[in-house]
């Protein structure tokens, strides 16, 4: 057995109920193979056992009360993960399904995409099992007040910087930061995606779904393509979705299906996206509304039968796993030519060897969805330099940061002998770095 299986093996033997850490750490170690094989120093200094174990793992109780006075506890997380290139930086999921495999699968994708922004961030995610869905503004502001009076103690400016993810947008970041600043006594850029009038960046809101749509044209570009007059299904009707959407049908596409976790739209006109923001962000409806709304659309219960619609791009961006092998070999069918993960680990590892047999272009997360973070940390900078840059600065920066990430795993593939493979160039890519900061500090 190689190294690479051997460190597979003995982390399945280590934790096997961890299905999410297991399936991230085998595609990105088998990714890294070449990077190993050239580099026998690494195993020497157990170079990839250090990486998939967590520097620390924090889990606590999350108790609160709800509006008829009951008594609730969830439990809360935050694994820092890696901070050999910067501060651990990633967000907190807020989800039912929130559980350490998730948040440790989270984490470990966070490093590489970290490092593949280029800028000086280490890698981390959090959360807790707790629902935000169909509670009240005070019920989630008690949930988050209590989940930071834990969480405090162990995060700050120069040492762990969450944000936002699945269930944690403005609002909830609004009352994490409230909480942060009435314990520490202090207004600093410990949390981003904050609200533009205590400290956020503009284009945050927008950076992951614009900065994927930034990737993908870049992508279609370099094929003498475009967006321009494409057909695409963007899964997920949340923060990710809603701005690829934006952005996409600013240059030209034509989006004719999303879903949230009920079930799916199909309208073949093309989204109205105004009637998905004012379900979505303003009234925190359900995506049905929309075919009440809107006459040429069609609603379906239940999420799978999106990808059975013909189109020339997939953007999923809900959640992991959202498309299996069989998903991926319908959309093949009917004529995908490019996806491009804005959601974690969307594509589980048959779907992805179906598209990358079928040869259409594979985006994957860790490099697609990046804008995010990359944005974060342009939001630290202006927070740490008590300056505000205006949107089409911070918007040219993330441009210029998709683009870079985009030729760079390019390059990292052909450099390793698996052109056109982006699964393993963004894994090397990013992992580069990564290997380089911690041989040189040493055994940690
Ligand atoms: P939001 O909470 O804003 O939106 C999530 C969307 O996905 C909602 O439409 C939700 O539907 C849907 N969804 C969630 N879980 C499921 C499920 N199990 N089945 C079907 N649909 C589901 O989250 P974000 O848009 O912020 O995050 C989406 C994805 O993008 C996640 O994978 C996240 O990790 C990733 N990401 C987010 C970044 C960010 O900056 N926010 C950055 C990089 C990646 P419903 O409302 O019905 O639950
Ligand atoms: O998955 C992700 O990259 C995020 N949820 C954003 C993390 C961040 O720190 O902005």
């Amino acid at each position: 057995m190689d190294y690479v299986e051997s460190v597979l093996e003995e982390l399945k033997a280590k934790d096997p109920n961890e299905p999410e850490f297991h399936q991230a750490a085998t595609e990105i170690l088998r990714g890294l193979r070449p990077v190993v094989e050239k580099h026998p120093e690494y195993e020497r200094a157990a170079l990839l056992e250090r990486f998939v174990e967590p520097e620390r793992v924090v889990m606590f109780r999350v108790p609160w009360v709800d509006d008829g006075g009951k008594v609730r506890v969830n439990r809360g997380y935050r694994v820092q993960f890696n901070s050999a290139i910067g501060p651990y930086k990633g967000g907190l999921r807020f989800h039912p399904s929130v559980n350490l495999s998730i948040i440790k699968f989270l984490g470990l994708e966070q490093i590489l995409k970290n490092s593949l922004s280029g800028l000086p961030i280490g890698g981390g995610k959090g959360g807790a099992d707790f629902d935000p869905k169909g509670k009240s503004d005070g019920e989630v502001m008690r949930f988050c007040q209590s989940f930071m009076t834990e969480l405090y103690r162990h995060i700050g400016q120069d040492t762990d910087v969450p944000a936002g993810d699945i269930g944690v947008g403005g609002r909830e970041i609004g009352y994490l930061f409230g909480q942060y600043k009435r314990i520490a006594n202090e207004h600093v850029g410990v949390l981003t995606g904050r609200g533009l009038s205590y400290g956020g960046s503009l284009a945050r809101t927008e950076a992951t779904g614009y900065g994927l749509v930034y990737m993908v044209e870049e992508a279609l570009k370099c094929r003498g393509d475009g967006l321009k007059g494409k057909t695409l299904i963007v899964s997920g009707s949340g923060n990710v979705a809603i701005y690829a959407v934006e952005k996409a049908q600013s240059l030209g596409a034509k989006v004719v299906a999303m879903y949230d976790s009920n079930g799916y739209i199909y309208d073949k006109k093309g989204i109205d996206l105004a009637v998905i923001k004012q379900i979505k962000e303003v009234e925190r409806g359900r995506i049905k509304e929309y075919a009440e709304r809107v006459k040429t659309a069609e609603y379906h219960e239940g999420c799978r039968g999106i990808w059975a619609i013909p189109c020339d791009i997939a953007l999923p961006c809900a959640t992991q796993n959202e498309i299996d092998g069989e998903s991926a070999k319908l959309l093949v069918k009917n004529g995908v030519k490019l996806v491009g993960e804005g959601a974690n680990m969307p594509t589980t590892l048959d779907g992805i060897a179906v598209f990358q047999r079928a040869g259409v272009v594979f985006l994957p997360a860790k490099a697609a969805n990046a804008g995010g973070v990359a944005t974060s940390a342009l939001e630290m900078a202006q927070s740490s330099s008590r300056l505000f840059w205006p949107f089409e600065e911070v918007d040219a920066k993330l441009k210029n940061i998709m683009i870079n990430i985009y030729h760079n795993m390019d390059r990292a593939a052909e450099e390793y002998g698996v052109k056109g493979d982006y699964v393993a160039g963004a894994n090397i890519a990013g992992f580069m770095k990564v290997a380089s900061a911690m041989m040189s500090q040493g055994i940690v």
